[in-house]
């Protein structure tokens, strides 16, 4: 927290100073994990300033909604969800769509392995069930906001060495040459339940966006199996929609 110096070099108060470099670090991340700040005593050490003054600072933050306190339990950060507008009809990544909007991608890993397929995987990937299949299982974070639920399958085959799958299933899968081309998605509104609900930080039953996603290569191998539950009020997926070529000519002759 070393911007505190350069929010004080603009000459406001010290206590609007502490609370502009907290702003700067909720904005990065830096609380997301419980979106809980940490104690009045730890944290006036760290920015080395007096209790009196965070108190201040903390203070002007809860009036202005960016925290709030939780009697006996401290004072947390009020995330605004970021809200995505996603096209139905490209073909991106998680890590990509948040990168390419301003938001710091990030991901909480619930599963990580090398398993049997699950008849479903089996079949939806076109894998025989003596195959292994690579599972991945991630709650997936824009700017420390949980945004949706992914549980994606790939053969394992694809992925070399599956342990070297960082932040991006599909940088792993282009590193390794495998990156799909098309996918299709089917999408449909579900009611979550009490686990997912609880990962992705909506009350629930709340209502989610149910994904499935079966990505091919060029030559028509499946390469991916992703089930997702986006939530429904940060994300809005936006399909164009065109007349066919015949109805096309029949329109242009109708305006004639
Ligand atoms: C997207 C895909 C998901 C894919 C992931 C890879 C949808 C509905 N889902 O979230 O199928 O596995 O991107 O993201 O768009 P990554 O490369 O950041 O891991």
């Amino acid at each position: 927290m070393n911007e505190l110096r350069e929010e004080r070099a603009e000459g406001r108060p010290l206590f609007e100073a502490v609370g502009a470099t907290l702003k700067r670090e909720i904005a990065s991340g830096r609380f997301a994990g419980a979106d809980v700040l940490p104690g009045e005593r730890e944290l006036a050490e760290i920015l080395r300033i007096s209790r009196t003054t965070l108190r201040r600072a903390i203070a002007a933050l809860v009036e202005e909604g960016v925290l709030f306190h939780r009697h006996g339990a401290g004072t947390f950060v009020r995330r605004r969800p970021p809200h995505v507008e996603q096209a139905l009809s490209r073909l991106t990544s998680f890590t990509e769509d948040m990168r390419s909007r301003g938001f710091a991608a990030s991901s909480r890993e619930i599963e990580r392995g090398v398993f049997s397929p699950t008849p479903e995987e089996a079949m939806m990937l076109g894998v025989s069930p003596r195959d292994s299949v690579f599972r991945l299982a991630r709650l997936r974070l824009a700017d420390g906001v949980p945004m949706a639920m992914e549980r994606a399958v790939v053969p394992a085959h694809f992925l070399g060495d599956p342990a070297r799958v960082g932040d991006s299933l599909y940088a792993a899968l282009d590193a390794e040459g495998w990156l799909p081309v098309r996918a299709l998605q089917r999408l449909r509104a579900v009611v979550l339940g009490p686990a997912d609900a609880a990962l992705l930080d909506v009350p629930e039953g709340a209502a989610a966006l149910d994904i499935h996603r079966i990505a091919y290569l060029a030559d028509g191998r499946c390469v991916e199996y992703t089930r997702s539950f986006y939530r429904s009020d940060t994300y809005d997926f936006i399909a164009e929609l065109t007349l066919s070529p015949s109805q096309r000519r029949h329109g242009e002759g109708a305006m004639r």
